[in-house]
């Protein structure tokens, strides 16, 4: 059994300086002082050793937590993160879905900000966070890592602001993972040396936990409890961090409503089962019955799987357990039912009806889009971009046997280049004008070879490779449509864009056609995210704004498609005024 209750009060977080916290606490005390304004974390990588599923292995955590420690702040705060990396591996950590306004510094992946911090060194991650409000996730950005350094990231409103739906009696991460009995990095060293897809998880875990329906020594060891009171309204802020599985979630007999999603509210909606990609987060409320229900209910969640391979087809689950004051009822824990909420099947593609679920789900999501928070998207667009996403294959190489599709090795690419990391930081060689060897700004605004992306695939299945960006101009505005192909199978693909918010004006399946899908764009309320799944076999359409100058990677935040290569990077330059430009590296910024 765990509990992880995030207390209402801001005041008994996990601020690591004692003295701090004291003096935040003073500040929070006196009306006339509207926030506390810099809040002070120290996150040391340490192994930790940790039993599930009967395994007893080490871990890379951060304080010893799995999943690791929430990062509160309030919108507007600054936040100081010192990174200490105590263990043998390279690690970096990247605020997923923070803006990082001019603070690209901070940003985290591993050779596109930022050298990794190397065993014994210490990195001091600092940025504001700006017209954000809701759920986000701090996770490692290197090769696999996040597997275990992961945690919540809390942006409370502003202390003069309230949310805009009531006030929940309590607030609950529901941090979902996965879980491999073996060491990820194996798993993942061994996958690209041979080429073939990585052998899949053992589980998915609740805030760390398997949860009762796996075979475990000890079921109730492994299971988190969500303990609930009747008649309250508690908001879940639920976080998809695991490495390469969109996951259905539900809860038995409770209907959710989905008010806020990557931290930018949307409009309230009800739903009984939640699609959650990798690196999405999804704040719900959800109401308690009003009076004791003499039965648990499960939390549940199990794959959304598009692609052609294996999949771990196992469900996580937790338990849901009103506590009864002892007037109201006199049935023991022992005599209450299990209700189990139904998750489409794991093949759920297969079935047109879910298909058309998940389709019809996605549309749900709107901006809130009121006087208070507009969605601040480009109604014209000075740049339009038109990208495939999907697999592909490398050759082996010479005297090796490689186990991948054609006896070659699994590649992915975004319009046919599969990004390959250099060996020092593209932020660093573009900001002191040393691209040479490093990168180039020639990625392709077109596929190539062009073909008819989700119909029959081309003959020849081999990508380029390289490390190529598109340099935009400061405050551009840039459309994107993300085109899945069916090379080596048709697969949702959920991309994320580092240092902006973008909006998805529109989606659908098969090839986007250019000159009638435009007409259907959604340009009142399109929902404003960082992370966005591609359909299988279909597209998405999204505006941003370029106003970030910087270098922010774009990426498939399924784990094992980064490895192969779907990422890119998007280079923004300084605009003309001082506030517009990119502030010089921290001191301590790492070095390769
Ligand atoms: C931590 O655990 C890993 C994997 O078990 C091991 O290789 C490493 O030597 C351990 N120690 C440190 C300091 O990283
Ligand atoms: C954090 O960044 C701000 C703004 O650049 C700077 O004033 C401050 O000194 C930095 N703090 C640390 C601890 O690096
Ligand atoms: C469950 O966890 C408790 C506390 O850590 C421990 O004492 C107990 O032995 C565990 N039970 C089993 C069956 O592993
Ligand atoms: C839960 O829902 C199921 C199916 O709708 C129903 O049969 C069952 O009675 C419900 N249980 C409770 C405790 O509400
Ligand atoms: C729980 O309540 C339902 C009716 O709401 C009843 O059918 C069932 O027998 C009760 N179960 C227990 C264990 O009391
Ligand atoms: C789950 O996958 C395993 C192989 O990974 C397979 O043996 C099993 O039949 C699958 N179960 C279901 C319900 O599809
Ligand atoms: C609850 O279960 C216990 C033992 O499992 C039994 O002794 C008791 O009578 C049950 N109570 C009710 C109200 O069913
Ligand atoms: C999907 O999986 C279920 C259960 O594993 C199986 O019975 C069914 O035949 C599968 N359907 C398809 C279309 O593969
Ligand atoms: C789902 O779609 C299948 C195929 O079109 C159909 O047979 C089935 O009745 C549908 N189920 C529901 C619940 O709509
Ligand atoms: C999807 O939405 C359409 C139109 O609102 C509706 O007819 C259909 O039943 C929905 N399908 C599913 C599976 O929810
Ligand atoms: C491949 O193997 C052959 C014969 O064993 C050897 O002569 C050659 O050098 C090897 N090539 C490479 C690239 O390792
Ligand atoms: C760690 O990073 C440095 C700098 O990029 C690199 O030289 C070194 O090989 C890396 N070490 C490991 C174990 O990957
Ligand atoms: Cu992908």
């Amino acid at each position: 059994m765990a509990s992880l209750h995030l207390p209402s009060s801001l005041a008994s977080m996990a601020v690591s300086s004692a003295l701090l916290l004291a003096f935040c606490i003073a500040i929070l005390m006196m009306p006339q002082f509207a926030e506390c304004r810099t809040r002070h974390y120290t996150f040391n990588i340490k192994n930790h050793t940790i039993t599930r599923l009967c395994h007893t292995k080490s871990i890379v955590s951060v304080n010893g937590k799995f999943p690791g420690p929430p990062l509160v702040a309030r919108e507007g705060d600054r936040v100081i993160i010192k990174v200490v990396n105590h263990v043998s591996s390279n690690v970096t950590i990247h605020w997923h879905g923070v803006r990082q306004l001019r603070s690209g510094w901070a940003d985290g992946p591993a050779y596109v900000t930022q050298c990794p911090i190397q065993t014994g060194q210490t990195y001091a991650y600092n940025f504001t966070i700006t017209g954000q409000r809701g759920t986000l996730l701090w996770h490692a950005h290197i090769s696999w890592l996040r597997s275990t350094l992961h945690g919540p990231i809390i942006i409370l409103p502003r202390r003069n602001e309230s949310y805009p739906f009531d006030k929940p009696y309590k607030e609950i991460p529901i941090i979902l993972g996965e879980w491999f009995n073996v060491d990820p990095e194996d798993v993942i060293n061994q996958a690209l040396q041979l080429g073939n897809g990585p052998n899949v998880s053992d589980a998915f875990t609740i805030n760390g936990f398997p949860g009762p329906l796996y075979n475990s020594c000890s079921s109730s060891n492994d299971t988190f409890k969500l303990k609930v009171i009747p008649g309250k309204t508690y908001l879940l802020r639920i976080i998809n961090a695991a490495l390469n599985d969109e996951l259905f979630f539900s809860i038995a007999n409770h209907t959710l409503t989905v008010v806020e999603a990557d931290a930018a509210y949307v409009k309230p909606f009800q739903t009984n089962i939640l699609l959650i990609a990798p690196g999405q987060t999804t704040n719900v409320l959800l109401q308690t019955k009003p009076i004791p229900p003499n039965a648990t209910f499960l939390i549940a969640a199990s794959s959304y799987f598009t692609g052609q391979g294996t999949v771990d087809n196992t469900t996580t689950s937790a338990i849901l357990q009103y506590h009864k004051p002892l007037t109201h009822s006199n049935v023991s824990p022992h005599n209450l039912t299990l209700s189990r909420p139904s998750l489409p099947p794991v093949n759920a593609t297969k079935f047109v009806n879910v298909t058309q679920f998940v389709a019809n789900f996605t549309a749900k999501f709107r901006s809130l889009a009121n006087s208070k928070f507009p969605a601040n998207f480009p109604k014209t667009v000075d740049r339009k971009f038109f990208f495939t996403v999907g697999l592909g294959t490398n050759p082996c190489p010479k005297n090796t046997t490689c186990q991948g599709p054609n006896g070659q090795k699994f590649s992915a690419s975004v319009n046919n280049i599969s990004f390959v990391l250099p060996s020092t930081a593209i932020l660093q060689a573009y900001y002191f004008g040393q691209p040479k060897g490093v990168y180039t700004t020639d990625f392709p605004a077109n596929p190539h070879p062009s073909f008819n992306y989700t119909g029959t695939p081309p003959n020849n299945t081999m990508v380029s490779n390289g490390t190529r960006a598109v340099v935009l101009a400061f405050n551009t505005s840039v459309e994107v449509v993300l085109q899945d192909t069916s090379i080596l199978g048709a697969e949702s693909h959920p991309l994320h864009l580092h240092g902006f918010n973008f909006f998805v004006v529109g989606q659908g399946f098969g090839n986007f056609d250019p000159n009638k899908d435009p007409a259907k764009f959604n340009l009142v309320d399109p929902v404003e995210r960082n992370t966005a799944a591609v359909p299988s076999g279909g597209w998405i359409a999204f505006r941003f704004f370029a106003d970030n100058p910087g270098v922010w990677f774009m990426h498939c935040h399924l784990d094992i498609h980064t490895s192969w290569g779907l990422r890119m990077a998007w280079i923004v330059l300084d605009g003309p005024q001082p506030n517009q430009k990119l502030p010089p590296p921290p001191s301590d910024l790492p070095k390769c």
